[in-house]
């Protein structure tokens, strides 16, 4: 079977689960929200990870109806998790054909009303692939999403070719620090240098600071002392169903 009627399918027989990764205060050890990462139960093929479906979910477009419920089922968890405590957020990956989508807007605006959430506890994660080919039409998505409360993060900071170009279009939240950078950051010092640079540009700009992919605590003390406090990494905790986030929040009280 074609994997895009495959995909179809998937939608239709709900085998869709959203994993959560723990994003963490190193200042205070808490936890503050969580990363959606969306997972496929594949009946035959069992758990198929995104990098083999996204892609092909972006060209067929059927990341549009996908995209929506992912945020539906993110709202959903998040009303459920604020029971803990209502300061946590969930930050989403979008894709730029939900950007693009005519209905994006007022559709994620009718979703937080139906699950009485505050916009400032959902964030958007951009990369900067995304914001490179993006049109004036996608910006004003973004400005509108903006305006809605939602933060918008760039995400795989430093991977892109543009960096610089859409920082002075547009007032984003954060920026997430490629995890490329951080693996070096103990043995390399032009890693360290480059993270330096990073981490400066952001504070200069306002910008908050997320370190991603963090493996050794000395990676997370590096980023400490530049003021990168929120970080996530298998160090912390691994991306997870959101039953077995419930234990793992449970396990930290
Ligand atoms: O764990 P990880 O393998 O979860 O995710 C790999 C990549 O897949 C991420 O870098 C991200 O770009 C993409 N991805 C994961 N979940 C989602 C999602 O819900 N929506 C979109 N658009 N991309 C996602
Ligand atoms: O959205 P983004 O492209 O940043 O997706 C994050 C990806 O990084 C996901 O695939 C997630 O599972 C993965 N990830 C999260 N923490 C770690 C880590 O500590 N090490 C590695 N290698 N991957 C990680
Ligand atoms: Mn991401
Ligand atoms: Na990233």
């Amino acid at each position: 079977v074609h994997l895009e009627q495959e995909l179809n399918q998937a939608i239709i027989n709900s085998e869709f689960e959203i994993y959560y990764q723990p994003v963490i205060d190193t200042s205070t050890g808490k936890e503050l929200g969580f990363e959606a990462l969306i997972r496929w139960n594949h009946p035959v093929r069992g758990l198929v990870p995104p990098d083999d479906f996204i892609p092909v979910a972006e060209q067929t477009g059927l990341i549009v109806p996908m995209g929506q419920w992912i945020i539906k089922q993110v709202c959903s968890d998040l009303s459920l998790l604020q029971l803990n405590n209502p300061e946590y957020f969930i930050a989403i990956n979008i894709a730029p054909q939900q950007l693009a989508d005519h209905g994006f807007v007022q559709n994620v605006r009718a979703i937080l009303a139906h699950y009485a959430l505050v916009p400032a506890q959902i964030h958007f994660e951009i990369t900067e692939t995304t914001l490179m080919n993006a049109d004036n039409g996608n910006l004003r998505v973004l400005r509108e999403l903006n305006n809605l409360g939602i933060k918008l993060w760039i995400d795989d900071f430093g991977t892109g070719y543009s960096s610089f170009s859409y920082l002075h279009k547009f007032q984003f939240y954060g920026i997430k620090l490629d995890r490329s950078f951080i693996e070096g950051v103990v043995d390399s010092e032009r890693s360290q240098n480059i993270v330096k640079g990073i981490c400066a540009m952001g504070d200069a700009l306002k910008l908050e600071l997320l370190g991603e992919g963090i493996e050794q605590r000395e990676q997370a003390e590096f980023l400490l002392k530049l003021g990168c406090y929120k970080v996530q990494g298998y160090w912390y905790a691994k991306p997870m169903s959101l039953p077995t986030l419930n234990m793992w929040l449970a396990s930290r009280k």
